[in-house]
């Protein structure tokens, strides 16, 4: 038998910059699930969301779950980030930069969009980072990283 790839994000640890409610927490990124939402909080006009890999992983592979109900727009100037700087709580905000930008969406996002970012060469890191910079709440269903 032939395992299939990996979801390295899979239940991982993850933390965000703010969060909308108890039932819109961060896990909801990376439980698999593609149905439930991540969602920021108010007033967080560069939120973001952050998984620890739990050690460092040759990368090659995100892809991200945009919400498939409604606002997909909002994901809106975009950028994915993989290092080795941790980022986990909301002083490390300054230090996303640190990390390399593998991918940056250029305007708005779309509505049940699926992002692929396909990393080549693998790019090797243990901090995922997704941040919105279109100043208006950040939420997607899932986050995925192979
Ligand atoms: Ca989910």
């Amino acid at each position: 038998m032939v395992a299939g790839p990996l979801n390295l994000a899979l239940n991982k640890q993850v933390y965000a910059s703010s969060y909308y409610s108890d039932t819109t927490g961060p896990t909801l990124a990376v439980n698999g699930d593609k149905t439930s939402i991540f969602q920021s909080g108010f007033n967080d006009t560069t939120p973001w969301l952050s998984i620890d890999l739990g050690a460092i992983y040759s990368v090659s592979k995100i892809v991200i779950y945009n919400r498939q109900d409604c606002c997909g727009s909002r994901l809106y100037n975009a950028e994915v980030r993989v290092g080795v700087v941790p980022i986990s709580a909301l002083a490390d905000g300054w230090r996303i930069p640190e990390n390399t930008l593998v991918w940056t969406l250029g305007g708005a996002g779309t509505t049940g969009a699926v992002y692929t970012i396909k990393l080549s060469p693998p790019y090797e890191g243990r901090w995922v980072t997704l941040q919105n910079k279109g100043g208006d709440f950040l939420h997607i269903t899932e986050m995925e990283v192979y």
